[in-house]
């Protein structure tokens, strides 16, 4: 069994096995060449975006339910904390064609 896949089996398992709530976990996006980068699979209620702006512009990663909205001049970067489950499209105000999808577990 590869590595991987049984790091894929625990996630999968332990929280059916666990029981309690899992610590929360940080998260980063990236930001760069005009696009977000890869969002976590698995993020959960209490989990932390670490967004960092690698680019070379100003952008924001800005949620359109509003529950969230970071600002990321260029070389910065902002968290923000997931506060409620769903799935949350985002969009760059600067550049609209930016966007993407954070999908939270309770
Ligand atoms: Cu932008």
């Amino acid at each position: 069994m590869t590595r991987a896949l049984l790091c894929a089996l625990v996630m999968v398992a332990a929280p059916l096995i666990g029981g309690a709530a899992p610590a929360p976990k940080a998260y980063t996006v990236v930001v760069d060449k005009m696009k977000f980068g890869a969002v976590p699979a698995g993020a959960r209620v209490g989990d932390t975006i670490v967004w960092v702006n690698k680019d070379m512009f100003r952008h924001t990663a800005t949620a359109r339910d509003g529950s969230f909205n970071v600002d990321l001049p260029v070389g910065k970067s902002a968290k923000t904390v997931l506060k409620k489950p769903g799935s949350i499209a985002f969009y760059c105000i600067f550049h609209p064609g930016m966007t993407g999808t954070l999908v939270v577990r309770r």
